[in-house]
């Protein structure tokens, strides 16, 4: 039997083989968390890093962090990982929405409660976890169509928009696509003439706007990108091509990162809808209650707003992301 258990915890140990923690200095009776992360494709990312990080390095956590380089397969790795250490909790941003049922069911046969932070799944089942903390994804898309429909006042039309989605199948790219659509079809000069994902990074965000450039000769009014990473990628191509962003094609984008506000500040970005990745305390206290047993709501929503041009200097010293 013991040459089995030793097996089974090697192969635990390299499949956390991405994994850091393993709670220095946390106390005897710490809460030991399971944390797998999308990856660090973006500015947001590296700040919600940083937040849950942060937070989860009192001494009452051990923290178990994995980082899945944007793959579900990773995270589900990991996950199984977190079941057979017997971690107290498992938390974790699911890169995508769906294919997360089975590992799920196998953390609630183990008895370890879920809590999902930033991005939702889709389970048959609701009691696979315990809660999820986020922001209101299609309420960002609304956000920034309505943003448009607004600047874009007194302009006859029509306006021809182009789309840079995020991960394909992840909660923000759908939602936000769906929240933006909602609106912006409400008003005839709009429409989306091209939409494709550039993976919420920067280098694909510049190489499907060159792309768009290259296809779109009738000319395009509007970008709309779901994150501002690949925004910023996307100005570079709209400046190669000899166009100047934030004039000749307007840009409104979603997290509110500094690299957008610089950009705004330099005339590049014209909005973006902030998505508050300072998830760090809520999550910890969500922790504590869940693994107290303590009732906690089935959705934590956060709070955030819109950001434009001309609000950019006065806000830049204050962003903390
Ligand atoms: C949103 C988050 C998204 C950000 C991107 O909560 O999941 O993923 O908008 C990040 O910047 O990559």
């Amino acid at each position: 039997m013991k040459k089995y258990a030793f097996l089974a915890l090697a192969a635990c140990a390299a499949a956390l083989a991405g994994c850091s923690g393993g709670g220095q200095g946390a106390s005897d009776d710490a809460i030991t968390v399971g944390f797998s992360q999308v990856g660090a494709e973006s500015e947001w990312r590296t700040a919600n890093t940083r937040s849950v990080k942060e937070a989860l390095a009192a001494p009452e956590f051990n923290l178990k962090f994995s980082d899945a380089q944007q793959k579900q397969e990773n995270q589900i790795k990991a996950l199984r990982s977190f079941i057979a250490q017997r971690v107290d909790v498992i938390a974790f941003s699911p890169v995508v929405e769906s294919g997360w049922e089975t590992v799920l069911r196998e953390a609630k046969a183990a008895g370890i409660p879920v809590v999902l932070t930033d991005r939702a799944v889709q389970v048959s089942d609701e009691s696979l976890y315990a809660t999820l903390i986020g922001s209101d994804f299609v309420e960002e898309g609304r956000r920034a169509a309505r943003w448009l429909i607004e600047d874009s006042e007194g302009l006859e039309g029509p306006v021809r928009i182009v789309e840079l989605q995020g991960t394909v199948g992840s909660a923000p790219a759908n939602d936000r696509m769906r929240g933006f659509k909602e609106v912006i079809d409400q008003d005839a000069r709009f429409s989306i003439v091209r939409s494709q994902s550039g993976d919420f990074t920067r280098a694909k965000g510049k190489e499907v706007m060159e792309a768009f450039l290259k296809a779109e000769t009738g000319g395009i009014d509007v970008l709309y990108a779901h994150n501002d990473d690949m925004a910023i990628g996307a100005i570079q191509a709209i400046e190669e091509a000899g166009l100047k962003p934030g004039t000749d094609i307007r840009i409104v984008s979603i997290d509110g990162v500094r690299g957008a506000f610089e950009a705004m500040n330099a005339g590049k970005l014209n909005a973006t809808v902030e998505c508050n990745p300072l998830l760090g305390p809520q999550l910890a206290q969500l922790i504590r209650d869940v693994h107290a047993g303590r009732e906690v709501p089935k959705r934590v929503m956060v709070e955030e707003g819109v950001f434009t041009r001309d609000q950019a200097a006065a806000e830049l010293p204050n962003r903390k992301y």
